[in-house]
């Protein structure tokens, strides 16, 4: 596929069933604006794609608009994806689970590129993030646990943290990552639930 080819466009949320797999072999999709959503910072837009518990996606580059991204509804694999133009954000954890994203990347997320509404884990790994806000946001105002864990990414351009809470219990631990204009690593944590290495 030429890079060059233009996104599918995706006018109803693709639901990725229960431990089953999506491969978007390299292909690239974008929402419908008009039933998905503009991938502005209104919130209720939809997603691109659902998750259900134990999917995985992968291959895929969703161009602009994004719409509110990928929901997962429990835990979910997220396997070399790319987001050239978050929406309104990423993609939600939106019930108690781990979401594994493994290689990939999110570039321009004007606010935050993955959101933990739900109790959990979150693993990054090899992942690229670059001119965003946040890189993960624990819904603000709640105080279940969440474990937020990023290792061997390259992050620039931040305008406020790498992790954010408002949870004391939620921790937070960054390995063998670069970073280039980021001001704050972790915020909103109680002492002693972060690590740096
Ligand atoms: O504060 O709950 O930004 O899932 C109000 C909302 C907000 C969420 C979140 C999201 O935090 O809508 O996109
Ligand atoms: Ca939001
Ligand atoms: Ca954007
Ligand atoms: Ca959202």
């Amino acid at each position: 596929i030429p890079a060059s080819a233009a996104p599918e466009i995706v006018k109803t949320t693709i639901i990725v069933e229960k431990g089953k797999t999506y491969d978007g072999k390299g292909k690239s999709v974008a929402a419908d604006p008009n039933t998905l959503g503009d991938g502005s910072q209104k919130e209720n837009q939809k997603p691109i794609f659902r998750l259900e518990a134990g999917a995985t996606l992968k291959n895929v580059v969703i161009e602009a608009p994004a719409a509110d991204g990928v929901h997962c509804y429990g835990s979910c694999n997220i396997e070399n994806v790319t987001w050239k133009d978050v929406g309104e954000d990423a993609l939600t954890l939106k019930s108690s689970g781990t979401v594994n994203i493994t290689g990939g990347a999110a570039y321009k997320a004007y606010d935050k590129v993955f959101q933990m509404n739900a109790s959990g884990t979150i693993n990054i790994k090899n992942f690229r993030a670059d001119d965003i806000g946040k890189l993960v946001r624990q819904n603000g105002g709640t105080s279940y646990a969440v474990t937020m864990n990023v290792d061997n990414s390259n992050i620039s351009n931040v305008k406020d943290s790498i992790l954010r809470t408002d949870s004391g219990s939620t921790k937070g631990k960054i390995t063998n990552t670069r970073y280039s204009k980021v001001p704050t690593l972790f915020k909103g944590f109680s002492s002693g639930n972060t690590s740096q290495s």
